[in-house]
């Protein structure tokens, strides 16, 4: 592909006439005009003008061995050319997935053992869905059904993906949610405690939650409960100590299966291979993507625990579920060398012992100290910063969501990319973040805040 002979001008314009973009505001994007970004190296991302960027964000969670992997690239070579494509139906296999799930066995909590393969983290969720209510029927309770989630989860943009979140603004446009799916309060005590209330007395309230809507289904109609170990695109929440084991204990107790997406968390983001290890669960399904291939390849894996892998293949019949690209074999071949190289640098080890507890110092003491900043919380290489008016009552900035908007520009022009949601700013850096990248990614944080702070002031 020459792009190179189209100047950025034309690019934005062919963009705006023939791109719809993904959660975007089409009016808003083409009057700015989309930035583009055409290569890539480590840690950095460039833009068609030449402009270096500091990737705070992994692409989008995902890029954790970071860019410019010419192994990644060789592995699709190879596959591509001795098999590109064939499908895992009909009772075929290719020997790519087969290694693959081996693999991924071997690293998952102890009691799963199983995969199922799809092309994003919405299709492992649809998967995981149709998974847990077909095995309720195969054990002759079709009436458990019921899922409970929590409001601002995000488990993907496909119907079912949809409705198992919790973001109000995509359910509005949803019209019409997929039914008997609940969503229960967040563990998120920086806004949610109650004064006075410690971090673990308010793990334990909102696990209750869990449990109340239990009781209002009734438990014989309540298939699974779902969450992400530690809320993502809702803005890097992370629960307390309390929170998770005792959900576990919920769920076992009123024999309601445990479903933890960890599209995000998965591969290494909070110092352990999936976050499931960090917060010690044992849940019966894990969803996972992004990193799997470190977004080199679309690839999502359904991890599925004993429980439900037994149940199917002691029952038999059909499970009439499945994709073109379950189990494809150039993203498996891709996935199997990400996981190697993961391994070989000792990546998660290095988020756990070294990178993570440096992230966390670097941002308690660099950053949380600005008159902007409510909190900094991190798990792993996963961090937000919470924009506020005033740090003592927590006042945001009105109106809501546009602070952290200002504050992340200015991030931008100073050479770092990261997200914001809502009023919170999120980092989720690739893993092979080195003590003087983050010195790096603190500066230019800093600096964003002050020149955001003059604007914020003025208005
Ligand atoms: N579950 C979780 C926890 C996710 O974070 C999905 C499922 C869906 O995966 P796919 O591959 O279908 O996108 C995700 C995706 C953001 C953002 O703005 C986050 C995601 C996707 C797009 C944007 O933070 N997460």
């Amino acid at each position: 592909m020459t792009y190179q002979n189209y100047s950025l001008k034309q690019l934005q314009q062919i963009d705006a006439a023939h791109h719809l973009h993904p959660f975007t505001d089409h009016k808003e994007l083409r009057e700015a005009g989309s930035r583009v970004i055409t290569h890539a190296n480590g840690p950095f991302i460039y833009d068609s003008e030449g402009t270096e960027l500091l990737d705070g964000m992994a692409g989008l969670w995902c890029v954790n061995i970071g860019y410019g992997r010419n192994e990644l690239a060789e592995a699709a070579y190879a596959q591509m050319k001795e098999l590109p494509y064939y499908n895992s139906f009909f009772k075929c296999s290719t020997p790519t997935p087969v290694l693959l799930s081996k693999k991924l066995a071997e690293i998952a909590p102890k009691n799963v053992n199983q995969v199922f393969y799809g092309s994003s983290g919405s299709e492992a969720n649809d998967t995981a869905l149709r998974l847990v209510r077909h095995y309720w029927v195969l054990e002759g309770k079709p009436e458990k059904n019921r899922v409970i989630s929590r409001k601002m989860a995000y488990h993907g943009s496909t119907i079912a993906g949809t409705s198992l979140g919790g973001m109000d603004a995509m359910h509005k446009q949803l019209n019409g949610a997929v039914p008997n799916i609940v969503h229960v309060m967040m563990p998120y005590a920086y806004e949610l405690a109650l004064p006075g209330e410690s971090d673990h007395d308010f793990g334990l309230r909102a696990a209750k939650s869990v449990e109340d809507a239990i009781l209002e289904a009734g438990a014989d109609k309540v298939a699974a409960f779902i969450g992400e170990p530690v809320m993502g695109a809702g803005g890097v929440k992370i629960p307390p100590a309390s929170y998770w084991p005792e959900v576990q204990r919920i769920c076992r107790k009123y024999d309601v299966l445990l479903m933890l997406d960890e599209v995000i968390t998965g591969y290494g983001r909070t110092g352990e291979w999936f976050a499931a290890q960090t917060f010690g669960i044992e849940p019966d399904t894990i969803t996972t993507a992004k990193a799997l291939t470190s977004g080199y390849q679309p690839l999502s894996a359904l991890l599925v625990g004993d429980r439900i892998s037994s149940t199917l293949v002691a029952k038999g019949g059909e499970f009439n579920h499945g994709y073109t690209y379950s189990g494809h074999p150039v993203a498996c071949a891709v996935a199997l060398k990400n996981l190697e190289i993961i391994e070989r640098e000792g990546l998660v080890d290095r988020v756990r012992n070294d990178t993570g507890p440096y992230f966390a110092q670097a941002l308690q003491e660099r950053i949380a100290g600005h008159d902007l900043v409510g909190e900094v919380r991190s798990i792993g290489l996963m961090g937000a910063i919470e924009i506020v008016k005033d740090k003592a009552t927590k006042e945001r900035f009105l109106p809501s969501g546009s602070a952290a908007v200002v504050v992340r520009d200015h991030a931008i022009a100073n050479g770092m990319m990261l997200r914001a949601t809502g009023d919170t700013m999120i980092l989720s850096p690739p893993l092979i973040w080195t003590r003087d990248t983050i010195d790096m990614a603190c500066e230019r944080i800093s600096k964003a805040l002050h020149l955001a702070q003059a604007d914020l002031r003025r208005r």
